[in-house]
């Protein structure tokens, strides 16, 4: 998905990453309506330009005494960060705030590079992200709506640059009207088609679940240190060569966990602080995926400051998406990550918690403190919900093998006097399909757990 920029410059080719300056304005006197600082608040915004793989340059505060309706920034500032932009090679500027229309256009204009806003920013995080097709719907119809909004503008703007009075027709204005009538009619289109979806949710999500291995979705915060701990995992573990998951997107791997168990670990798109409320049905429904998760893993960064409020604002949108219970069936764990940040005193307090709680694994993504425990309890809790199966077939049935093969894992396998007996590891939702799927001559359900 592309957003609307009004700068005339051709889209950055996609091959190479893009040099990126990320400024957080933070206005002196609104530090009440965010408790959080304006390094935090930088911090983050950092994150997200990294989420969409942009190389951050050089990240900044920009301390404000008041808004420029024109720039939003003040000039001087505007014409030193044009200079900095040349020098570096800058190619796109991430504003953390809302820009109107107009402010993003004259930066545009100054800096004679790509400028972005927040909302922005996180729209092309979720488009880049949405693996769902309720969660693509559900993205572009917000993306719509963004651009529809910022047409609106501008053409106010037109309409005050010819007098203040719209003449009516003029070229610029039925433009304009044009390009919102063509937006309109592709947002009904959109809701009409995320109607259909949403009525056939349950299909779609059995259709999704092609892989016979369980999946594991890490959630969270951004800057928890999700991608930090998938690439431990997936480092650590043993990568698989298999073609058939040559099609999962890069923020989906197959791993081989301890006891030989295949999973796919999959990052989600991070939570942010003060999500503009036009996003919020589509982050939920980028999210959307981890319903058909197996294990949750919920990435914390435990030495941050709001730490806690982050937690109950993950558990309520996990609770949202259906997923209440997830604890309760032991299909969650919290890693409590950067334990390294922690003063030795409170990391030894914060450890003794953690003990104390079977659902949490303390430790740190980047020393590696605490993986090997995650690895152990994540194959535990896998296996406690698979089921082995030991099955005779008919050796000319090649259509059941197959399947067998498709849905589940095939551990052991005899052929003799014209029958096939097999031994067959599944998860709950494959098991459930095996009666329906296949008559085979004798089923024995194992009690062994693999
Ligand atoms: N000190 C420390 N930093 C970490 C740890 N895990 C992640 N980070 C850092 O936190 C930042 C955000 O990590 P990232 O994995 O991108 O977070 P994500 O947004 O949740 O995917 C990066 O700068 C990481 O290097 C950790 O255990 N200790
Ligand atoms: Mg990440």
């Amino acid at each position: 998905m592309e957003l609307q920029s009004t700068a005339e410059q051709p889209t950055e080719a996609k091959d190479r990453t893009s040099k990126a300056l990320v400024l957080h304005p933070s206005l002196k006197s609104s530090q009440t309506t965010d408790k959080r600082s304006p390094d935090g608040r930088l911090a983050e915004a950092v994150g997200l330009a990294r989420a969409i793989d942009l190389t951050v340059v050089d990240a900044l505060v920009l301390p404000l005494r008041d808004m420029r309706p024109s720039t939003l920034i003040g000039s001087g500032r505007v014409r030193q960060i044009a200079d900095w932009v040349k020098s570096d090679s800058i190619d796109l500027v991430v504003i953390d705030a809302a820009l109107s229309p107009i402010q993003q256009r004259n930066l545009e204009r100054a800096w004679k590079t790509k400028v972005i806003d927040r909302t922005g920013l996180i729209l092309e995080i979720f488009g880049a992200r949405a693996r769902t097709k309720e969660g693509t719907l559900q993205v572009e119809l917000a993306a719509l709506s963004y651009q529809r909004s910022r047409l609106v503008r501008s053409w106010t703007h037109l309409e005050r640059q010819r007098g203040g009075f719209g003449f009516v027709g003029g070229p610029g204005e039925s433009q304009i009207e044009l390009d919102r009538r063509r937006i309109d009619e592709r947002i009904t289109r959109l809701q009409k088609q995320l109607d259909d979806v949403k009525r056939t949710r349950g299909l779609h999500r059995a259709a999704r679940k092609r892989v016979p291995y369980p999946v594991i979705a890490l959630v969270g915060y951004t800057n928890a240190g999700k991608s930090t701990l998938f690439n431990r995992l997936t480092g650590a573990a043993v990568m698989a060569k298999d073609q058939l998951f040559a099609t999962l997107d890069p923020t989906m791997r197959q791993i081989t966990l301890p006891s030989d168990r295949p999973a796919i670990l999959s990052d989600t798109v991070g939570f942010v602080a003060n999500l503009p409320t036009d996003l919020v049905a589509a982050f939920r429904a980028t999210l959307e995926e981890v319903r058909t998760a197996d294990l949750v893993i919920h990435v914390r960064d435990i030495a941050h400051p709001e730490t806690e409020a982050q937690r109950r604002d993950v558990l309520a949108v996990l609770s949202d998406l259906g997923l209440a219970d997830l604890a309760d069936e032991g299909r969650m764990i919290e890693f409590w990550n950067k334990r390294d940040l922690l003063p030795p005193d409170e990391a030894e307090r914060v450890a003794v918690a953690a003990e104390r709680d079977p659902d949490v694994v303390f430790g740190s993504a980047t020393t590696g403190l605490g993986l090997h425990d995650a690895f152990i309890d994540i194959d535990q809790r896998l296996a406690a919900s698979s089921s082995v199966v030991e099955l005779t077939l008919d050796s000319a049935d090649g259509k059941s093998l197959a399947w067998l093969y498709r849905h589940g894992r095939v551990l052991e396998r005899q052929d003799m006097d014209g029958d096939t007996r097999v031994k067959v590891a599944f998860e709950p939702a494959e098991r459930a399909l095996l009666e329906q799927r296949l008559s085979p001559k004798t089923l024995i359900e194992l009690s062994e757990k693999i």
